[in-house]
């Protein structure tokens, strides 16, 4: 049986949504499991709070669980096409189970080279579970991303870090997303900054969709190769120039973030507005706290990987069950 992504009972794909934005050729096998049109939020108790309106672009609505899919989708199409065998990357955690899923979707193996004990859980999981080979790296994540680039320049595997153009690609799609549904740019753009692929993916995407480049906010551990938001866990950014040159061009800032500060974030995100993401994704709106925009600005938060993924740090950050015998009078007393 013939079965076609472009079927209408089937989830439109960013692939298909943004066909001809992308690099695609009659040739290209498509590999994809439903990703993009995720969710853009309104955030009504943060938006008041803070005096603007805030959007949230809920990421972890993605297929497992982080932006990096949309990147992922057209690396992994584009890297069988070009008859690649297996692909490999180095990651805190995201790309690692982003790409080991979409390997196993393409039915071609994936080599995970993670920087050792430095990754959560839900994101190893995810990894092993489609069969990927993990490796750990007995060094910092720069370390893990160089001897993943030689293994791409040697040609065994197609490496599918964001330094391959066709990720950055597939992420921009995110602001052609928020462009159509707000009918415009934002005043404002926040999202975290660990290596810096998804900031150049907005810029490049605003600049495609010719409706401006809002001022972005980028926020970034200051304790960068401490922080305990594992996925931004970048001592030294590999997009750094081009970030740097984004920013400044959108007239936004690089906004350091201490870990306190994360976490507050993190907290309200899930609380106040029922949006429970991994530690790191909090960093936009931690950057929006400490660098206010205009009251009344229209501004997009990109909140961009689930919690799922890190659930120690959610057991750890908040309260844990209560044991109660099976007891109504007990229960009704505890409840209060
Ligand atoms: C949830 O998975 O670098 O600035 O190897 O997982 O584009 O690096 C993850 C990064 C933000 C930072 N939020 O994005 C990886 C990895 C989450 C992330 C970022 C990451 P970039």
């Amino acid at each position: 049986m013939e079965m076609s992504i472009g079927s209408k009972h089937v989830t439109v794909p960013l692939a298909e949504r943004y066909r001809d934005r992308l690099s695609w050729t009659d040739a290209t096998p498509i590999v994809s499991l439903g990703e993009g049109s995720t969710p853009l939020l309104p955030a009504p108790r943060l938006s008041k709070r803070l005096g603007l309106e805030l959007w949230l672009k809920w990421e972890g609505a993605n297929p497992t669980g982080s932006f990096k899919d949309r990147g992922m989708t057209v690396a992994v199409s584009k890297a069988v096409e070009e008859g690649a065998t297996a692909v490999v990357c180095a990651s805190t955690g995201n790309t690692a189970a982003s790409a080991a899923t979409y390997a196993a979707r393409a039915g071609i193996p994936a080599v995970i080279l993670q920087p050792a004990g430095a990754v959560a859980r839900g994101k190893i999981a995810q990894a092993q579970a489609v069969g990927a080979r993990l490796l750990e790296v007995q060094g910092p994540f720069e370390a893990a991303l160089d001897a993943a680039r030689e293994l791409g320049r040697r040609g065994t595997h197609a490496l599918v870090n964001s330094l391959n153009p066709y990720r950055l690609e597939g992420q921009k799609t995110a602001a052609f997303e928020i462009v159509e549904e707000l009918d415009g740019a934002p005043d404002v753009l926040a999202l975290p900054y660990g290596g810096g692929g998804n900031t150049r993916a907005y810029a490049l995407g605003f600049d495609e969709a010719g409706a401006g480049l809002p001022p972005l906010l980028a926020g970034e551990a200051s304790a960068r190769a401490y922080t305990m938001a594992t996925a931004i866990r970048i001592a030294e950014p590999a997009h750094r120039p081009e970030v740097e040159e984004a920013i400044a061009r959108s007239g936004g800032s690089v906004v350091p973030l201490a870990d306190e500060e994360i976490l507050a974030a993190w907290r309200d995100l899930a609380e106040l507005e029922g949006v429970f993401c991994e530690p790191s994704s909090a960093a936009g709106l931690a950057a929006l706290r400490r660098e206010p925009p205009k009251a009344g600005a229209r501004v997009v938060c990109v909140i961009t990987g689930h919690g799922l993924k890190d659930p120690e740090a959610a057991a750890r950050l908040s309260t844990p069950p209560l044991p109660v015998p099976p007891d109504p009078d007990a229960i009704a007393e505890a409840a209060s």
